[in-house]
């Protein structure tokens, strides 16, 4: 176990991780990114040490997915029970229970209480991908509508369905057909206000879907409940439940993106939920396996069980050991209220984040829910000119002083807080209050 405090022996990255950037330079290919080139050693709870030492707060969760913190006993225990038992079989090929029991788990717990299945996957990415192809086999139909900001994945299928050129799709067409992309209702930057937002967006929606691909030809609408990559937008209030209702009446399927957002992350255990939206299909990921691979397709079983048999799968989806740890990791969610800590601790931050923006201009918006908050910067408040330039030197600011955050967005200027959802408040505060620092260096 990792003492959870912050606690810094060199410069970061120190000469260890430097060293082994050298080796990650010859050896990996250079297409893989990193937000910051330091080597993590241990890590537990909301402490990341590096090979130098360092001990960093972790505000990033590995994007979202370490929700029960690094290393959570709960997770571990059941892996290592697991590993010993068996480490595969293929589902497809032999059964097992703590597949059964994921299921069993998400038909629960996800939003509605109508008849539901679900199938398991290894990435986020593969569970859109399975999304769709059940929507286009119920429906009998090929369009799928996205939109603007959105991020569901790097496959191809996925590609074609995310928004952003740079750095997901540059260069790696032909995409996918039959795609077709709307705007997102997007309350800060919507030309005529935030108060019209709602309502113009779902007319926008409608018309558009309406002309340039007809009803009857649409699959299925995805749609993230708060766009992670694309810089944590909050759709308008009630576009999200318009967009779903109007599905319904047309026969197509709604599916929420819950990869991000799912397992307790903004305070409920599915953001749809904010939105009184029960989709027809869910993806979920990253937060379920507790940091191992493991991603879902939940939905009604008429559409789950609409593909014939054999349909859908995969060698590893559902791998046992990445079941346990998701069992692990659903008990820890269950037992420690972390639905109820998401939110008590996202008050925290908001109020925080409030005073802030009340201090730099430069913050223009402070958005989000539960522990899944941002700040989008901007160079003039008045003009909301995005300020990728500020975000860069803000997060290395924090990087340097021992703080582990994330940026996103589709102009590249939101600053992202993603803590483990167990974090302690000092240490959330601690946080913070590097953040507060940085600002004040970088924009004071
Ligand atoms: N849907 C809503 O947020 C993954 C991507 C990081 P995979 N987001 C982090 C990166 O740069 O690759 C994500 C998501 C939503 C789908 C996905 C895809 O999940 O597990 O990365 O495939």
């Amino acid at each position: 176990m990792v003492a959870q405090r912050r606690e810094l022996v060199t410069a970061v990255p120190g000469p260890r991780s430097a060293a082994l950037q050298e080796r990650r330079v010859r050896s990996v290919s250079a297409g893989i990114g990193a937000v910051l080139p330091i080597y993590i050693d241990e890590a537990s709870g909301a402490i990341l040490r590096d090979v130098d030492g360092n001990q960093l707060i972790d505000f990033a969760s590995g994007i979202a997915v370490t929700s029960v913190g690094n290393s959570d006993p709960r997770v571990v225990a059941r892996v290592r029970e697991q590993v010993e038992k068996f480490t595969h079989t293929c589902f497809m090929v032999t059964s097992y229970e703590p597949y059964v029991e994921v299921c069993e788990q998400l038909n629960e717990l996800t939003p509605g209480d109508h008849e539901k299945r679900s199938a398991l996957f290894n990435s986020g990415a593969e569970a859109v991908e399975n999304a769709v192809k059940i929507a286009r086999y119920a429906t009998g139909r090929d369009a799928v509508v996205a939109f603007d900001h959105g991020y569901h994945g790097r496959t191809n299928l996925t590609m074609a369905l995310t928004a952003k050129a740079m750095p997901y799709k540059s260069g790696f067409g032909p995409f996918a057909g039959e795609i077709y992309r709307v705007p997102m209702a997007y309350p800060y930057r919507w030309p005529t206000g935030p108060e019209r937002c709602s309502a113009e967006a779902f007319a926008a929606f409608v018309e558009m879907v309406h002309a340039q691909v007809g009803e009857l030809n649409t699959a299925a609408v995805l749609l993230e409940p708060i766009q992670g990559e694309g810089g944590f937008i909050v759709p308008a209030p009630g576009f999200v439940a318009r967009v779903a209702e109007w599905c319904h009446q047309n026969g197509i399927v709604f599916i929420a993106d819950e990869v991000q957002t799912g397992f307790c992350r903004t305070g409920d255990w599915f953001a749809s939920t904010h939105e009184n939206v029960v989709p027809d299909l869910i993806t979920t990921g990253k937060a379920i396996g507790g940091g191992l691979p493991l991603a879902a397709v939940t939905g009604r079983a008429e559409l789950m069980n609409a593909v014939h048999t054999g349909g859908l799968g995969g060698t590893y989806g559902g791998n046992p050991i990445a079941c346990a740890a998701a069992l692990g990791a659903i008990e820890t969610m269950r037992e420690d209220n972390l639905v109820e800590r998401a939110r008590q601790l996202g008050g925290v931050l908001r109020s925080r984040l409030d005073t802030l923006a009340s201090k730099y201009p430069v913050i223009g918006e402070v958005r989000g829910r539960g522990l899944m908050q941002a700040v989008e910067l901007v160079s003039d408040s008045g003009a909301k000119t995005p300020d990728p330039a500020v975000t860069a030197a803000l997060t290395a600011a924090c990087h340097r002083n021992g703080l582990l955050t994330l940026t996103c967005g589709t102009f590249g200027n939101v600053l992202r807080f993603l803590p483990p959802l167990v974090i302690s408040e000092e240490l959330l505060d601690e946080g913070l209050s590097v953040f507060e620092s940085a600002l004040a260096e970088v924009a004071g």
